[in-house]
This record gives C-alpha cells, sequence and structure tokens, in this order.
C-alpha cells in the first residue's frame, strides 16, 4: 500500500491537530477547513478506499462517528449541521489514498468561513 501523507500524521513524522484518538481511530483537523471544525477520522489500520475495507475496521471506524460529532458540536456551539463525506477513488475527488471520512461542520452565520 502507498505510504501516504496520512501515514506520516500517524507516524508523527508531520503535525496535526488532534480532534480524537483511540486504539483503532484517529481524527484530525483538515488542513484545509472548507468550514470551521472540519475533520478527517482515519482507521489506523491502512485501507487505501471504500472497497477495500473489512467488516470489523468499516465497525471500527464508522462506529466512532457520532461520538467526534457530538464532541464537534461541543466545541463549535454555533454548528448547525454536518456534512459526512467520504470519497472513493480519483475520479470521485479521492486526493489522499489512505481512506478517511470528512465531517464538515456546517453553520447558518457567516463567520468567515464557507
Ligand atoms: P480527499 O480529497 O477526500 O482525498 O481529501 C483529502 C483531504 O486531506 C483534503 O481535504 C486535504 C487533507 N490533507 C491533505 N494533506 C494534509 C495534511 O498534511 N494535513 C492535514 N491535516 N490534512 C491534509
Amino acid at each position: 500500500m502507498e505510504d501516504t501523507v496520512f501515514n506520516k500524521i500517524l507516524r508523527k513524522e508531520i503535525p496535526s491537530f488532534c480532534v480524537y484518538e483511540d486504539d483503532k481511530v484517529y481524527a484530525f483537523l483538515d488542513i484545509t477547513q472548507a468550514t470551521k471544525g472540519h475533520t478527517l477520522v482515519i482507521p489506523k489500520k491502512q485501507v487505501t478506499n471504500i472497497f477495500e475495507y473489512d467488516a470489523q475496521t468499516a465497525a471500527d471506524l464508522f462506529s466512532r462517528i457520532p461520538k467526534i460529532s457530538r464532541a464537534m458540536e461541543k466545541a463549535f456551539p454555533d454548528m448547525e449541521g454536518l456534512n459526512i463525506v467520504n470519497n472513493n477513488r480519483e475520479l470521485a475527488y479521492q486526493s489522499v489514498f489512505y481512506s478517511h471520512v470528512h465531517l464538515i461542520p456546517r453553520y447558518s452565520k457567516k463567520d468567515g468561513f464557507k
């Protein structure tokens, strides 16, 4: 499997802002911040895309998302909605080939972010 920027983040070779971590997943702020708090969640077991998941790794990843979403809601009380996005392969706009889920908060008030 490709050694991606997310492998380097997991190995702490490049810095990231940790949102949540346990033995199965790591969640960190996306460098682009599509909106305030834009977070990426990755499984610690490397998977390239959705087509490659075994059931346990998928359960490990997706079972954490409600908890992380609630933590984001606490951190950003003005957050009113949340998009959950997962791009798979280049044609579907995947640019880092280590599977990840985007958690993108939505705000009704303009606060300098989209
Ligand atoms: P996607 O297009 O779905 O593969 O999204 C990849 C995301 O990864 C993109 O929103 C930007 C983010 N990203 C790329 N490089 C880095 C990095 O070095 N640090 C962090 N925090 N995010 C990164």
